[in-house]
């Protein structure tokens, strides 16, 4: 069973089916490599294994022409073959590939060529994907290119071990202040982000603590070097994120002022230490003057200034830094309605717009909060034309219940790259800005928190594996469909049993909606416990500094982020969105309490007032969870045991969660508004 669960989708299950082992086995007889370099290693080596679990027999491997029908795998300069002319090659982006199935003088050949190695490893995985779905392979004719060029994930990890916001057990990468030297699993890891496009990879946590802050020190750089051997063979480029007070922290210097120059001159000389170990070093990924961590603001320099002088370091080498802009107060009081956290992203970068060197890439989280479950699209996106940009997502479920709730995350992140911002009128989604196409963006693409941990399923919840499938896959091709994604998920994971494949997609399709439903209503968002983030708690950071207020009372609850009596935030939109959000008649509802502080007694746009909908959607959350239960154990003969065992124990706990949040929501806005339920119910 931990075999099977180890190695997640890519468990190449043995295909049943003898006439499409026989399909298989007339392409699949041997491998013609052309070319060597450590990905194409790791395309063969990957195709082996893959071949040999679904069809039993090992394909022989050559490097010179042969006679059997065969795989072809190169590049295509490499592999010269009219089939794979310059005007299909014209048609790649670096990354890209093409797989094409021929019939030449009676013999089968399936060509995997990309344009560069990366591009011959990630036909290797298609292929691998299209026998996971029980796909034929005869009369294939696929070009693909990814449409992203940064295809990042973010670890939190620390070096004790720990993971920020981590659901999954202890980290893969370090235990005890040290490197785990589990290369084994890194580099199945590798093989897992590769197989679905990722190419980047930050390695510790974004808050940096004391330990960390030396892995750009001699002390840990021939790991963290180990480290980026094994991704590098995967395609994948490592990145580091470091402390902002590094200057004073490992060069014992006074300050870490970016305009001092003997600051400048250290940033110079580490970087080249550091690409001494690794040549081709990401770059740094920052976390600054947020959330107390360290920054430019200590000298009163702004976030241009501080990301600068990283930039230049890493300039010569071609590295960039990622900058984070999660920027914002988080020392307020409740009372100061004058400031609005969700406006403070934008009032920090916007202004600075145009004056970051150009391998400066800011990073955006999706909103302008904090990854809830349910938030407008951070204003940012569009507004900065002379800024690269990466939007940043969160696999992790910290808000979206941990990895014991299921929450299928793949709908919210299309929701947000679907979103029309306007910044040059229609057809200014946030894909086409992430994409880098809408303002010719010298860097961009997408980055995310990853979910994953020691745990033998990699992800605590197995089926919250989906998430980083999906997270690859999605950021691709963000127009493939969330059901799509989904499904060659289950299939690859879950084989291709009908009802197997039905109520699990079911399950996962319906999991976002119902977790929204017994969580916080409306987009208003938080309303969980402090700290650690799971469960409800309605007040439990009401009162607090983060700035994360409902502001519900007697007569009403929401934010009024209007321009005519609010923050003034709905302004940070092109004027489209703006007045689309500002107006009630207009605001959606999921988002109307994100934007407006109405009363209780308001009417949807769904007919409902909002603390009927209140009711109503936590007692039917409840009821859905209790659904998804029941599903799930329809499934009991046909799953792997621990695997049944696993998801059922997630289901139980999420249920007891989704009926404390109904009990505590319900009850506290009945007590608040003294209004009640039309059906009637129970309420606590
Ligand atoms: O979501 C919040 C988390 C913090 C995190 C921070 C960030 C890494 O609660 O744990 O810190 O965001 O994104 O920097």
């Amino acid at each position: 069973a931990t075999e099977v669960s180890y190695h997640c989708w890519l468990q190449y299950t043995k295909i049943e089916d003898e006439a499409l082992v026989e399909h298989y086995q007339r392409y699949c007889q041997s491998l013609l490599v052309l070319g060597k370099s450590t990905i194409i290693e790791s395309a063969v080596s990957e195709l082996q294994k893959g071949l040999h679990s679904y069809l039993g027999s090992k394909p022989s491997i050559a490097t010179q022409e042969i006679n059997s029908a065969a795989i072809i795998l190169g590049t295509a300069d490499k592999v010269n073959n009219p089939i794979v002319n310059n005007e299909l090659i014209d048609k790649l982006n670096d990354d890209g590939y093409i797989i094409k199935s021929v019939n030449e003088n009676d013999r089968n050949i399936l060509y995997l060529v990309g344009k560069s190695d990366i591009g011959v490893l990630y036909a290797a995985f298609h292929l691998l994907r299209l026998m996971a779905s029980r796909k034929m392979v005869d009369n294939l004719s696929i070009i693909e290119n990814p449409r992203n060029q940064f295809r990042m994930i973010n670890q939190w990890d620390n070096m004790d071990g720990s993971i920020e916001r981590g659901y999954s057990g202890q980290s893969i990468f370090y235990t005890d202040n040290q490197f785990s030297g589990d290369w084994e699993r890194i580099k199945d890891y590798a093989r897992l982000l590769s197989s679905v496009g990722i190419n980047a990879i930050s390695i510790n946590n974004v808050n940096v603590f004391k330990v960390e802050t030396n892995l750009i020190t001699e002390q840990f750089l021939p790991d963290v070097a180990k480290t980026a051997d094994i991704f590098r063979a995967y395609g994948i480029k490592t990145f580091l994120s470091i402390n902002y007070a590094s200057p004073i922290e490992v060069g014992k210097l006074e300050t870490a002022d970016p305009l001092n120059p003997e600051v400048e001159k250290w940033w110079q000389q580490k970087t080249k230490e550091i690409y001494s170990y690794i040549p081709d070093f990401g770059g740094f990924v920052v976390k600054a003057d947020s959330e107390h961590r360290p920054g430019p603001f200590s000298y009163n320099r702004n976030h241009a200034d501080g990301a600068n002088v990283l930039a230049k370091a890493l300039q010569p080498f071609g590295g960039v830094v990622i900058w984070r802009c999660f920027v914002y107060n988080c020392l307020q009081d409740w009372r100061d309605r004058s400031i609005d956290r969700a406006k403070a992203a934008y009032d920090n970068f916007k202004p600075l717009d145009g004056k970051f060197l150009d391998n400066v890439i800011l990073q955006i989280k999706n909103g302008p909060m904090d990854f809830q479950v349910r938030e407008p699209v951070s204003p940012l996106f569009g507004a900065m034309s002379e800024t690269n940009q990466l939007i940043e997502f969160q696999v992790a479920q910290e808000y979206t219940g941990q990895q014991i709730d299921l929450c299928y995350l793949v709908p919210q992140w299309k929701e947000v790259l679907d979103f029309d911002t306007y910044a040059k009128g229609k057809q200014s989604e946030v894909k086409n800005i992430v994409d880098g196409s809408l303002f010719n963006f010298k860097y961009s693409g997408i980055a995310a928190v990853s979910n994953i941990g020691n745990d033998t399923n990699w992800t605590g919840n197995t089926l919250a594996q989906a998430n980083l499938y999906g997270y690859g896959r999605l950021i691709w091709n963000p127009e493939l469909s969330a059901e799509e994604i989904a499904e060659e998920w289950v299939e690859a994971t879950f084989g291709h049993k009908q009802h197997v494949k039905e109520i699990i997609l079911n399950m996962l399709m319906q999991s976002w909606p119902i977790y929204e439903n017994y969580t916080a209503p409306l987009g208003v968002g938080w309303m969980i416990n402090p700290g650690h983030h799971y469960g409800p708690n309605i007040d439990g950071y009401e009162y607090s500094v983060w700035g994360t207020y409902h502001f519900a009372d007697h007569d009403g609850i929401g934010v009024d982020r209007t321009i005519a009596t609010g923050t003034g935030y709905t302004g940070q939109y092109f004027r489209e969105n703006a007045d689309y959000y500002e107006s009630l008649e207009t605001c959606p509802d999921e988002l109307l309490l994100f934007f407006h502080h109405v009363p209780y007694t308001y009417r949807l746009h769904s007919g409902k007032t909002v603390i009927q909908h209140i009711y109503d959607t936590h007692f039917e959350g409840v009821e859905q969870v209790k659904q998804l239960r029941e599903m799930f154990t329809r499934l009991e003969k046909d799953l792997d045991k621990a695997i049944y065992a696993n998801v059922l124990d997630r289901l139980e706990r999420q249920l007891a969660n989704a009926k404390e949040w109904r009990d505590k929501i319900n009850t506290y806005f009945y007590r608040k508004s003294g209004i009640n339920d039309e059906k009637n119910r129970m309420i606590y």
